[in-house]
């Protein structure tokens, strides 16, 4: 017999595949997982191996999940609807409402995600077939810039004191991205300094000097400017240890030449690609305590050879 068990993991149900199986010899019952199915809110039949996909305890169960996931995408797609109105009439106290209930409800992040990224991809076919006017398009991101600044409630840092800093390459005037992960790693604390959008590579350089950062986060959204990229983190890894974590819209769909070529400029870079909010913040925790044991590693090396400096 199969069933469904569930795992409770920071509030959120986890589903596991388990078969149960009677043991006469021992005279108990055993359970073997035969297959983790990930987050219950994304589980799809497909996921169910096809010798259980029939049976009607997993049916019933998935298809419950199913329904639920519809009504989740119809509400989403009706607050996307209600925010991309209020972007364009630029009634921001709406946008801000619907912003906060997200905040309340978990996470910040998931308002950027899956209901203003996706507004702005969508704005962005719009222009492209021409069904809004650049006036539009410029009001919507003028707008999106502004409620992402009135969202943000910076939190003291406490132990992630290291400044990041957050940059796009020369040229590249996409910077909503950049505002939003500057917004989600504020309120988690962290201390950074967002020079976006396009500033000369020199200035980047002046900028890093002052504020050496302990990690640079670059985004890059037009594929023209991967050159421009790859001419900045050149310079950068020339004059600086520093790690770099590289993404945005022309990382994640540039060609896999692009990326080895990117990735080649030095082992201080890590590409990003298709990353959600909340795992760059992850992410930006692992660079920063790597960095802070290297750190370590080097004192304590350097206390070492000072030690024996000493003895002799
Ligand atoms: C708003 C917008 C503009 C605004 C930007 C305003 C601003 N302050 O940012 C303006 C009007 C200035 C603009 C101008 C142009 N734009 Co424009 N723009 C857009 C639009 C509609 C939204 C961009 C956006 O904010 N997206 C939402 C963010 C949140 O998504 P994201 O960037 O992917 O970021 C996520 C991840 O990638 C990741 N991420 C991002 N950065 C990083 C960094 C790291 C380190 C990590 C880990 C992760 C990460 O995290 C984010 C959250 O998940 C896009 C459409 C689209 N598909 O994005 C077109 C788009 C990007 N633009 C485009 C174009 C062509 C232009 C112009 C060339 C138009 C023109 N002829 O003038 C100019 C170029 C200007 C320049 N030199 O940079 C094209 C690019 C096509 C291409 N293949 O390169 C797009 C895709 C539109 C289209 N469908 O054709 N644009």
């Amino acid at each position: 017999m199969v069933f469904i068990r569930v795992k409770k993991v920071k509030g959120f149900d986890y589903y596991y595949l388990v078969k149960s199986q009677w043991d006469s010899k021992r005279k108990i019952s055993t359970q073997r997982t035969v297959k983790y199915l990930g987050k219950a809110s994304d589980v799809k039949i497909e996921n169910i191996p096809l010798e259980y996909q029939s049976d009607p305890k997993i049916l019933s169960l998935v298809s419950s999940v199913t329904k639920i996931q519809a009504r989740t995408e119809r509400t989403l797609n009706e607050l996307r609807q209600h925010v991309f109105d209020n972007l364009k009439s630029g009634k921001i106290e709406n946008i801000i409402r619907v912003a906060e209930e997200f905040r309340e409800g978990g996470s910040l992040c998931i308002f950027y995600e899956n209901i203003l990224k996706p507004i702005l991809y969508e704005i962005g076919i719009l222009w492209q077939n021409k069904s809004i006017d650049i006036g539009t398009e410029h009001v919507c991101s003028n707008m999106a810039n502004r409620a992402i600044h009135t969202l943000t409630r910076p939190v003291k840092h406490g132990n992630n004191s290291e400044p990041i800093m957050i940059c796009t390459p020369d040229g590249e005037l996409h910077n909503i991205a950049c505002n939003m992960i500057e917004s989600v790693l504020l309120e988690k604390g962290f201390n950074v300094s967002n020079i976006s959008p396009s500033i000369p590579s020199d200035s980047v350089i002046t900028h890093m000097k002052e504020l050496n950062p302990a990690l640079v986060l670059l985004s890059v959204t037009l594929h023209d400017n991967i050159g421009s990229a790859t001419r900045l983190i050149s310079r950068l890894c020339s004059l600086f240890q520093t790690p770099i974590l590289l993404g945005g819209l022309a990382i994640d769909n540039c060609s896999d030449e692009e990326r080895r070529k990117l990735e080649s400029i030095s082992p201080n870079v890590t590409l990003v690609v298709k990353s959600t909010l909340e795992s760059l913040v992850k992410m930006v925790k692992i660079e920063l305590k790597s960095t802070r044991n290297l750190n370590n590693h080097s004192y304590k090396q350097a206390h070492e050879m000072n030690n024996l400096i000493n003895v002799v």
